[in-house]
C-alpha cells in the first residue's frame, strides 16, 4: 500500500533493523523500544488490522506466532518468557495501520495489560 510506512519498510524504500525475513513475513526492531528487546513481526501482505483478518489470512496469522516463538529464542527470550501485543483500532492505541506483532522482553514486564 503506496502511503503505508511498514510497506516502505517492506519494499526496502525505508531502512529498518530487519532480524527476520522469508517470503510472507518480515521482522525487525520497533523504532522506540519499551523494552531491550523490542520487535515487529508482520505479514508482507498488507492487512491493515486485525478486524480486517479474514478466514484466508489464518495461516499466515499461525505462521507468525512460530517465527516469533524462533526469534525469541535467538533473543534469548525463551527461558524467562515475554509478551506478545497486537494494538487493534483506535480504542486499541493502533498507530500503524500494517497489521504487527509487538515482541517485548528483555525485563520484567508490569502485570497490568490495560491504564
Ligand atoms: P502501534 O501503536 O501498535 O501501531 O505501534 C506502532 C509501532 O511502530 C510503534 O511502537 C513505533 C513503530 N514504528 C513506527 N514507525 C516506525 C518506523 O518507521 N520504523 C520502525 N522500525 N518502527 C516504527
Amino acid at each position: 500500500m503506496e502511503d503505508c510506512i511498514f510497506c516502505k519498510i517492506i519494499a526496502k524504500q525505508i531502512p529498518a533493523n530487519v532480524i527476520y525475513e522469508d517470503e510472507q513475513i518480515i521482522a525487525f526492531r520497533d523504532i522506540h523500544p519499551v523494552a531491550p528487546v523490542h520487535i515487529l513481526v508482520i505479514p508482507k501482505k498488507h492487512i491493515a488490522s486485525l478486524i480486517d483478518l479474514t478466514k484466508e489470512d489464518e495461516a499466515i496469522v499461525g505462521k507468525i506466532y512460530t517465527v516469533i516463538n524462533e526469534i525469541a529464542e535467538k533473543e534469548k527470550l525463551n527461558e524467562r518468557g515475554f509478551r506478545v501485543i497486537v494494538n487493534c483500532g483506535e480504542d486499541g492505541g493502533q498507530e500503524v495501520k500494517h497489521l504487527h506483532f509487538h515482541l517485548i522482553g528483555g525485563k520484567k514486564l508490569g502485570t497490568k495489560i490495560v491504564n
